[in-house]
């Protein structure tokens, strides 16, 4: 069967055509003008630079393990700034370019990808709640906190928060991301479900993972959706602003499918030329969503120097994050015992001891 493409103003030549968009997404489109869209490059620029130092962190063992963002930035960046900041985001894993935006130090992810926090920040602080590995159970609990705003409303109908939750296109097979659906059309939460259709979960690629277009899934749940090119910053800005406006002003759940690609490995221990085909690889490259809107904003007569300075910028902030995470040194193994209950338990105590004996069994210091 044949599918429409997906929904794109900007396309990877860097042309601009607001009138491809519907109507209802035009006055989103308006709001960009070349100092914020200049701002969301800056953001997704600085994001790439970061998240390839952190790749490099990883294999200098420096981190446990790193997920990268990159090819992702466009939608995310789209997505943090058309929400509030009393808008409750549940990321998943890879949403660096939203934890930023949102106030999140980049060097708490590391933080936590090396061991040293199991948890990284306070999520209320910056209505922005940790990552979730375990794959879409993050959706139930955005379901519920967006059912819990419901009940905020009958309180006080000045209430107009809503919900965005980020997965993947392997957690649209999950049981929780499906039974969030259904609780969220039933109860009308005013909810914003953003699929990131990377084309992988890790080595399944998204053909294999949905048989139809992953937005039609969720019009079988009564949720309205609309599949757009995630690597297109501004439909991406103006299609989440106008989800969101929709689900807080009554119009219940909302669902867009992102489509972009996974331009790094699933993880730094997963090895994507063992199954991808570097063809498809080679001509996602050329959708690239930084490299569009670099050639967009350079035609509108944006100059080098913004370019040359952010660069300088970028690996300035990457360089102090490296230096900041070298500095921290080991995580203290006590730690793995100590916060396994909220008060110290005698088997996990024994363990700690247990593990202390045979360290101290060896010769060398290890
Ligand atoms: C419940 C559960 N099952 C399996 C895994 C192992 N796992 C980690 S990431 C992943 C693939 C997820 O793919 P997708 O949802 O497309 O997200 P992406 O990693 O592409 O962003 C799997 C199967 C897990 N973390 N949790
Ligand atoms: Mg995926």
């Amino acid at each position: 069967m044949e599918y429409p493409e997906p929904l794109s103003v900007l396309d990877a030549q860097g042309n601009y055509d607001p009138n491809r968009a519907p109507a209802e997404l035009r006055p989103y489109l308006d709001e960009l003008g070349l100092d914020k869209l200049k701002q969301f490059f800056a953001d997704m620029y600085i994001t790439r630079v970061f998240d390839k130092d952190a790749s490099n962190l990883q294999r200098q063992g420096q981190l446990g393990l790193w997920i990268p963002s990159q090819g992702q930035e466009a939608v995310q960046v789209a997505a943090a700034y058309a929400s509030r900041p009393d808008d409750y985001i549940f990321p998943a894993y890879r949403e660096h370019a939203i934890a930023r935006i949102r106030g999140i130090d980049p060097f708490d992810i590391l933080r936590w990808l090396r061991g040293n926090t199991h948890g990284g920040w306070d999520p209320k602080k910056h209505n922005f709640h940790i990552y979730t590995v375990v794959i879409g159970a993050h959706a139930l609990h955005a379901t519920g906190y967006a059912m819990g705003i419901n009940l905020d409303r009958e309180k006080d109908p000045s209430v107009d928060k809503a919900v965005m939750v980020f997965y993947g296109d392997g957690a649209t097979s999950q049981g929780d991301t499906n039974e969030a659906m259904i609780f969220a059309a039933s109860y009308k939460t005013p909810q914003v479900f953003v699929v990131q259709n990377n084309q992988w979960a890790i080595s399944v690629p998204v053909t294999v993972q949905s048989k139809t277009p992953i937005y039609l899934r969720a019009q079988g749940f009564g949720i309205p959706s609309w599949q757009i090119d995630g690597n297109d910053v501004m439909v991406s800005y103006a299609l989440a602003k106008h989800a969101l406006n929709s689900a807080r002003n009554g119009g219940g759940p909302q669902f867009i499918e992102a489509v972009t690609y996974r331009q790094g490995a699933h993880t730094s221990s997963d090895d994507p030329t063992k199954y991808e085909d570097p063809e498809m690889r080679a001509e996602w490259l050329e959708k690239d969503p930084i490299k569009r809107l670099e050639i967009y904003l350079r035609a509108q007569g944006v100059e080098e120097e913004f370019f040359t300075a952010l660069d300088a910028e970028a690996k300035e902030y990457a360089a102090g994050i490296r230096a900041r995470l070298i500095a921290l040194g080991a995580p203290e193994t006590s730690t793995m015992f100590r916060n396994v209950y909220s008060e110290y338990h005698p088997v996990t105590e024994a363990q700690e001891k247990w593990l202390a004996d045979y360290e101290a069994s060896f010769e060398v210091e290890i």
